[in-house]
């Protein structure tokens, strides 16, 4: 959903005109920006003008539109406060670019030579460093450093050739620790501009740019000093189950491109296929350094490119592995309740305060599907209704679908797996569980004890002659 009328035909028409029908005013004058108001995963841009490339999907994203002039793809990003949709109920005031954040991801070709025009719309000054990229000094967009800083209202410069290809990210250099807690951060990808030896074309190639956000319950603006303990997980600034499905063809090849813009690492873990890390953020990795995982940690600043094939069909859980990072808003000062009898006290205590309810006294599995009522603007801390029920999650997890009958270039969501009769973890449904056998306190076990083990528990338990033991 593009702001106006105009902005929405010239990207929906694959954009700002080509190069022979812009005239010569409208050449001396900004590109003018593409806002995004939607937090949809937009369909791939192909490129209409300049050297072919495959395009992206970014999830819940999408990619700038550009103009050609005179052989330069010119862009132009504005700087701005933006409201994020962070999953349906929730919305965050944030600063992103262009009307979102994470801004739009810049897509561009090994060799191209590109201007950035970078518009401050903020409260305060602002730069873009274009990180990981090989550019002349002046233009790594360091405030201070490099650049002079862009006070509000201004229009700053950037310009250079995309010498290799690979996995980039874009962020101020400015105010930095309070600009990023705020969601200012872009993906950048350049594209090979032949046939590379170490670089494979794929039938999907997604990106996924992981941040994270601490806002209260309630409320709508991050809390800008936090350093680790964010409560709100996300990926290209959405927590699940706001996070689009990664939608594949069975067979396709799949390319993940992560970057991370937290201020932790985060183990990313796929479920049912192997991955090879074939591209960092130095670039494409060597295929004999290459070897297989599941679960790829990518570290703060980094960039990981990872790729396997879908041949495995079904929905496929794919997540951060820090648990805490599947979990939304929640209060770090929740006790732990499991194992504690509380029977007849919440009826008590419901009496005095009839709200009042116990977390946690069985797990936590209950939160999921509890109807408890939320503070406006908050997303459950555990939710998500799967065919199954309630999938208990949030915060950095999706799925992987992967379909036999997915059409080529279609990115629509196929639903859920209908998996095949006999597929399917079930109940056991003959005698139950009679009360196994355990070892005794003795230390009778299946593993019998060293000698030393046992003189060391002899001499603890003997009184040793002090009084009052
Ligand atoms: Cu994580």
């Amino acid at each position: 959903m593009l702001m106006t009328t105009r902005r929405r035909f010239l990207a929906g028409a694959g954009l700002l005109a080509a190069a022979g029908t812009v005239n010569r005013s409208a050449l001396a004058a900004l590109p003018e920006p593409v806002i995004q108001t939607s937090a949809a995963t937009a369909a791939p841009l192909s490129p209409p003008n300049g050297r072919p490339y495959d395009p992206v999907v970014t999830l819940n994203g999408w990619t700038a539109p550009w103009r050609m002039n005179n052989g330069v793809k010119e862009f132009h990003l504005v700087a701005e406060p933006v409201e994020r949709e962070i999953a349906p109920g929730m919305v965050a005031r944030l600063w992103g670019y262009n009307g979102q954040s994470p801004g739009p991801t810049i897509e561009v070709v090994e060799g191209d030579r590109v201007r950035l025009f970078v518009t401050n719309r903020l409260p305060e000054h602002t730069t873009i460093h274009w990180h990981g990229q090989r550019l002349p000094n002046g233009m790594d967009g360091v405030g201070g450093l490099t650049q002079p800083q862009i006070a509000p209202g201004k229009t700053f410069v950037y310009e250079f050739v995309a010498r290799r290809p690979g996995t980039f990210m874009y962020h101020p250099h400015a105010d930095e620790m309070v600009q990023m807690a705020m969601g200012m951060m872009g993906f950048w990808v350049t594209h090979p501009r032949d046939r590379h030896p170490h670089i494979a074309r794929v039938d999907r190639d997604f990106c996924v740019l992981l941040n994270a956000y601490d806002i209260e319950p309630g409320s709508y603006v991050p809390k800008i000093n936090t350093m680790l303990e964010f409560n709100l997980w996300t990926w290209n600034s959405r927590a699940f189950p706001g996070i689009d499905s990664l939608n594949v063809r069975k067979g396709d090849r799949v390319r993940v491109r992560i970057g991370n813009l937290t201020m932790t690492n985060h183990p990313i873990h796929i479920h049912g296929h192997e991955f090879e890390v074939t591209g960092t953020d130095g670039g494409p990795t060597r295929p004999e350094s290459r070897w297989p995982e599941v679960t790829t940690d990518v570290a703060v600043g980094q960039m990981r490119q990872i790729e396997f094939v879908a041949d495995e069909e079904g929905d496929w859980a794919m997540h951060c592995h820090k648990a805490h990072h599947t979990m939304n808003a929640m209060g770090h000062e929740v006790p732990t309740m499991i194992g504690v009898d509380h029977r007849g006290l919440v009826e008590n205590i419901q009496k005095l305060v009839p709200d009042y309810m116990l977390m946690g006294e069985r797990g936590m599995a209950d939160m999921g599907e509890m109807e408890m009522p939320l503070p406006d603007n908050t997303l459950p801390m555990m939710t998500g209704q799967g065919p199954f029920g309630s999938i208990e999650m949030g915060g950095m997890f999706t799925v992987l679908k992967v379909r036999r009958e997915q059409k080529r270039d279609d990115y629509s969501d196929p639903g859920w797996f209908k998996h095949p009769q006999g597929t399917v973890a079930y109940e056991w449904a003959g005698a139950g569980l009679a009360e196994p056998a355990r070892s005794d306190s003795a230390g009778r076990s299946s593993m019998p004890r060293t000698e030393s083990e046992q003189s060391i528990e002899m001499t603890v338990r003997k009184p040793t002659g002090h009084q009052g033991h």
